[in-house]
């Protein structure tokens, strides 16, 4: 009878970009949050100038960031709507002068079928939809034809009415079967599986205790077969917990990325791409070790 213990498989899965194949797993992968929005009240700055905006997004991938998520309409809860024709501006000229000077993963932030089209246009590689697809039905079309990479969200109800009055029985299944039927839809629409990548939506439609809940859920989640994205970087739950306004998140939020990680989360959508980037080394290194003959449980 063996006392090894066991290495943890790493959750090795490949994601379909368009013409790139991204192997998770191994580490985790960094994305770096680009708010073209008037109201990013998250970031104490905005960067609605697009010079400006290219400017802190290279800084992001400087400091190492695998995917920039660039996002022109507010999920702030409560928030309006932004018309097609406004995020377009916002968005489209900051990814294509960010593509012009770095082959860095870029994401659209967008719930809006054209938006992510002419996004892809100007070199985007990856659709974030919030609304996994459930807003406007020809996002599927654009996933299919453009074999974009495609993160399928959970929210309950939409950015305006979402935090109303969350309520589930068991928020992990709840949350687990709505993300397959979403896979069902899409597989049923010709988007590849590959292209797919999961993210519970913490803090869309959920309490405190639902986004912990989710959080240690991760390993259940994961059963769904495809990678998870976790996106908390300075949300208010790491409020709710250090008792912390937005601006002193940092702490609080690279405990939640290591906790994720370290329960098998593939990507980390972020605020503080630095100093994730150095929480998630060391994660992967402690995750990487062997350490036989120390299963304490079966010594003498
Ligand atoms: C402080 C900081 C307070 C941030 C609130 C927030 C996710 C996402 C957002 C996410 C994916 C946000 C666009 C909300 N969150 N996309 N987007 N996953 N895939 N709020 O968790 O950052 S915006």
């Amino acid at each position: 009878m063996s006392t090894t213990t066991k290495k943890r498989k790493p959750d090795l899965c490949e994601w379909l970009c368009r013409e790139r194949v991204i192997p998770l797993g191994h580490r985790a992968w960094i994305m770096g949050i680009l708010n073209v929005t008037p109201d990013s009240f998250s970031d104490g700055g905005t960067w609605l100038d697009p010079d400006q905006a290219v400017a802190h997004a290279l800084e992001m991938v400087a400091e190492g960031a695998d995917i920039l998520d660039v996002g022109g309409e507010s999920s702030r809860p409560g928030a309006d709507p932004v018309e097609l024709a406004t995020e377009i501006e916002r968005v489209i000229p900051v990814i294509r002068t960010l593509r012009a000077q770095s082959d860095v993963f870029i994401s659209v932030d967008t719930c809006k079928a054209e938006v992510a089209r002419r996004a892809i246009d100007a070199g985007a590689d990856i659709i974030n939809d919030i609304s996994a697809c459930t807003m406007d039905p020809a996002m599927l079309d654009v996933a299919r034809d453009t074999k974009a990479g495609l993160v399928l969200m959970h929210m309950a109800g939409t950015p305006r009415t979402m935090q109303q009055a969350p309520s589930y029985d068991n928020v992990i299944t709840e949350v687990a079967s709505y993300l397959q039927a979403r896979m069902d839809v899409c597989r049923e629409n010709g988007v590849d599986e590959r292209q797919i990548v999961l993210d519970p939506g913490i803090g869309f439609g959920k309490t405190p205790e639902h986004n912990v809940q989710l959080l240690a859920g991760i390993p259940g989640l994961l059963r769904l077969g495809r990678p998870l994205l976790i996106g908390i970087s300075r949300k208010s739950i790491i409020g709710r917990i250090t008792g912390r306004p937005v601006s002193e998140r940092l702490a609080g939020s690279l405990a939640a990325a290591a906790a994720a990680i370290e329960r098998g989360a593939h990507i980390l959508r972020v605020h503080d791409v630095k100093e994730t980037c150095d929480a998630a080394k060391v994660v992967a290194t402690i995750r990487s070790v062997h350490t036989p003959g120390c299963d304490l449980t079966a010594r003498k």
